[in-house]
């Protein structure tokens, strides 16, 4: 595959802000969008919602950083550094969804923004308290350039069951009508053939992405790692279904790289780029 160019030794690279929480295993959440900017040559800037105190088994629970600190991380990053793109991972309440909605709305309206609505976790921690749900739907979505929905997001989001590939439209329509530019509806655990399909729509077009399923139990981080390559590749000014199929590759050789960490689940390496 090609890669984003890389920036020069003593040029600054491009940014890419991840909104999202600490995962202490470092498989997912923050640690996961860090490793994959850095490992596609772009600045990581940090804005952390949430510390969880996880390992390869399970979430024991999380501590949520209070909403103010969060709108402030997002505001002095954007006044001083700049930024070409963002994401939002474990966003925790309602109330942090909130914060980060006006923070975005002040400071980055025109920049390109991936939300990736994260729930819970693989292990089925929960991720999002109760009204999180309502607050993603309303607030968030209607900023959003691009949303990446799992497909047990998209039942939680808009009570749709993705079966097949009728189904599957059906879900990207309804997602598209909380107001992003774009859903994915990623169909990596639709276990229907040997090929993940996820599929975009725009409210008008629809584009299906195919990529190899990889057989592997070490896939903690995959979704995160998905929305991070996309933003990287939205900051380098790719179009969104551009910026989707990189970013699949991306996750396809991720994913082929994982290794075991723990008892549980290991997670996606993109350590391969420095071999
Ligand atoms: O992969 C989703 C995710 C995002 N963010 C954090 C997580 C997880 C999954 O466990 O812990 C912090």
């Amino acid at each position: 595959m090609s890669y984003l160019p890389l920036p020069g030794p003593g040029e600054t690279p491009l940014r890419v802000l991840a909104i999202a929480g600490s995962d202490s295993g470092g498989g997912a959440g923050i640690q996961a969008d860090i490793r994959t900017c850095t490992l596609l040559g772009v600045h990581a800037l940090c804005a952390v919602t949430a510390v969880t105190v996880q390992n390869s088994v399970g979430v024991r629970g999380f501590h949520v950083v209070p909403d103010g600190v969060i709108a402030a991380q997002i505001e002095v990053v954007c006044h001083d550094i700049g930024l070409q793109a963002a994401k939002t991972g474990m966003l925790a309440s309602a109330e942090i969804i909130g914060a980060v909605a006006g923070a975005w709305r002040d400071h980055a309206p025109d920049v390109p923004l991936v939300v990736d609505p994260v729930c819970a976790s693989m292990h089925g921690d929960p991720l999002l308290d109760d009204g999180g749900l309502d607050s993603l739907r309303a607030q968030l979505f209607p900023l959003a350039t691009l949303v990446t929905p799992n497909l047990h997001e998209v039942r939680l989001l808009v009570d749709i069951e993705v079966v097949d590939s009728e189904s599957q439209r059906e879900a990207a329509r309804a997602l598209h009508a909380l107001g992003p530019k774009w859903a994915l509806v990623k169909g990596g655990h639709l276990r229907e053939s040997d090929r993940s399909k996820d599929l975009l729509f725009d409210g008008s077009d629809f584009h299906e992405f195919e990529s190899p399923r990889v057989d592997t139990i070490h896939d903690h981080g995959a979704g995160d790692t998905l929305a991070a390559a996309t933003a990287c590749a939205l900051a380098h000014g790719y179009s969104v279904p551009d910026a989707i199929g990189f970013a699949k590759d991306w996750v396809t050789q991720c994913l082929r790289a994982s290794y075991p960490l723990g008892h549980g689940h290991g997670p996606v390496s993109p350590l391969f780029r420095l071999s």
